[in-house]
């Protein structure tokens, strides 16, 4: 009798389930559609001046792209802690290799669909040339970026770059040498020389006959607001790999570590209910802000067109057709299970605020390890930019065909290589969309001040690569997990194995076990 109630629960529960997790995906696609109607609606209603009341519609999507983001730092930490500790270093290294040739041709593939795209259509060719042009953008210098990538990997303070990275400035000043000497003349005139050819001198005069001022470069390191996200995830990497080396003696900090990641887990799921209304008002505000969105469509429609195009070639058949040439699964259905986490990435247009979306969907939906996800997303939320390295590839190809400048065989590459590597450095880079846009552009010779010519459709195309992205994240998880099937068991399997068999697979026994690895609630 009482088996029998208990059938009849389980039951009910596996219904109500499927329910809950249909009926989020169902409000979700509502939200955008509301979001659309409320939008185009209150654009009738409202001009884009009134910034004060869209500031206000604003508010409940502000709302959930403060709380999404607001767990990505423990969820980050404690889950390349987790994944690291509770593999041992060869399983990891491994695991690691795979995800960054994965990552780096992905990426690369979808630039060269982008090239392939803007050379056959030539959007910067057709279309109206009369577009307006607002603003400035900042010059970049592509050393000073690298550099800041790899200082950033390297935080001075662990604390601080939870919300602070660190700049190259670059300013200048006016010096007076006292000293007249032959070298001193020497130096002083190859820096005039060097700053003239790159446009950094604002100035050399001579003041009198004996007095020479001259104008030069000063380098600072300085502290720019936002998230130093490779310095965390550079730490959290290394200290999860000292843990795992340091085997019984690490264990309580892994299993605190795995603790925090279940618990985030859990706030993930308050935070996906309130989603749908977030993604309401952040689709509403964004359309009632923009200004005349039908020239702007109309003028760059071309350009619009090859950007989507490539994302969805790239969407819909090159990333599902690795999928399946690896796992010889279905790329689709696993497509399908990411939906929560692609409107989601949809609606904010942040792959790095879908995080928490992306490893629910992933472990909830396509069963993919929790330790892969741990391990494989939060490195994907940072460097795997397949749409944002496609998209760079067109706009700046765009950009050479608009103003008339053709480009050779040498240049193309040169394009492909630097959208690649600014894809990759996005997230380390301050400032990141304009100034790794820039460094593409410098890089070919272009000018950069014709960036401004595409800001004003950049909002809307950022969404959809955003939503890239995050399925190029996705399927990235699930090719590592079938790779690493070998080096990594499922944790009901520990409880049979031998631990010398554990061992061999290149896992600890002590960590793993049902419990602390499960991360659904
Ligand atoms: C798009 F790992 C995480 F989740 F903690 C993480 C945190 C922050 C990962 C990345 C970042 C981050 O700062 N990302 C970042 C991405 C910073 C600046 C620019 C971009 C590029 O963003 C994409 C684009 O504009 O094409 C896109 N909006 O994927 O979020």
């Amino acid at each position: 009798m009482t088996e029998k109630r208990e059938e009849s629960h389980t039951m009910r529960d596996k219904i109500l389930q499927v329910l809950r997790t249909n009926l989020l995906i169902i409000l979700m696609i509502i939200a955008v559609i509301i979001g659309l109607a409320l939008g185009f609606g209150l654009r009738n209603v409202w001009t884009p001046y009134e910034t004060r009341k869209i500031f206000y519609l604003r508010f409940p999507g502000d709302l959930l792209m403060n709380m999404l983001k607001m767990l990505i730092l423990p969820l980050i930490v404690s889950s390349l802690i987790t994944a690291m500790g509770s593999l041992d270093t060869n399983a990891s290294g491994r695991m690691g290799l795979r995800t960054v040739v994965y990552y780096m041709t992905t990426t690369f593939a979808a630039v060269i669909l982008g090239i392939i795209l803007v050379m056959t259509i030539e959007p910067g060719k057709k279309g109206s040339k009369d577009i307006t042009k607002t603003g400035k953008p900042k010059e970049a210098e592509p050393l000073d970026a690298l550099f800041d990538l790899i200082r950033n990997c390297f935080p001075d303070n662990l604390i601080e770059s939870a919300f602070q990275k660190q700049v190259t400035t670059v300013g200048n000043k006016t010096v007076t040498p006292k000293d007249t000497s032959s070298k001193l003349t020497t130096v002083l005139n190859s820096t005039l020389a060097n700053l003239t050819d790159s446009g950094n001198m604002t100035g050399a005069n001579i003041t009198d006959n004996s007095t020479t001022s001259i104008v030069v470069e000063t380098l600072d390191v300085t502290k720019a607001s936002g998230m130093n996200i490779l310095g965390i995830v550079v730490f959290s990497l290394f200290l999860g790999g000292v843990l795992s080396k340091m085997g019984e003696d690490g264990t309580p900090l892994v299993k605190f570590f795995e603790c925090l990641h279940v618990a985030t887990m859990k706030l993930v799921t308050l935070v996906i209910w309130y989603s749908p209304v977030g993604i309401i008002f952040l689709i509403a505000a964004k359309l009632v802000e923009m200004e005349d969105l039908a020239t702007m469509f109309e003028q760059l429609a071309y350009y619009m067109v090859t950007v989507l195009a490539g994302l969805l070639i790239h969407a819909f058949i090159i990333l599902p057709v690795i999928y399946a040439v690896f796992t010889r699964k279905n790329p689709f259905s696993f497509m399908l299970g990411m939906t929560k986490a692609i409107l989601t990435a949809w609606g904010t247009a942040s792959s790095s605020a879908t995080l928490p979306l992306t490893m629910r969907c992933l472990e909830e939906n396509n069963d993919v390890d929790p330790r892969v996800t741990m391990f494989v997303t939060p490195i994907g939320a940072t460097i795997n930019m397949d749409g944002t390295a496609l998209y760079e590839a067109v706009a700046s190809i765009f950009i050479a065909q608009y103003i008339g400048v053709s480009l050779g065989i040498g240049e193309v590459i040169v394009v492909s290589l630097t959208a690649t590597a600014a894809a990759i450095g996005a997230a380390g880079v301050p400032q990141a969309g304009l100034v790794t846009m820039t460094i593409v552009l410098t890089a070919v010779g272009l000018p950069i001040n014709e960036i401004t010519l595409i800001l004003s459709i950049d909002w809307f195309l950022d969404r959809f690569r955003t939503a890239v992205n995050v399925l190029g994240d996705s399927y990235g998880a699930g090719i590592v997990e079938h790779l690493s099937r070998n080096d990594i068991l499922k944790p009901v399997e520990y409880e049979v194995d031998l631990p010398n068999k554990q061992e061999k697979n290149g896992i600890h026994p002590p960590q793993i076990n049902e419990d602390n690895c499960e991360t659904k609630m």
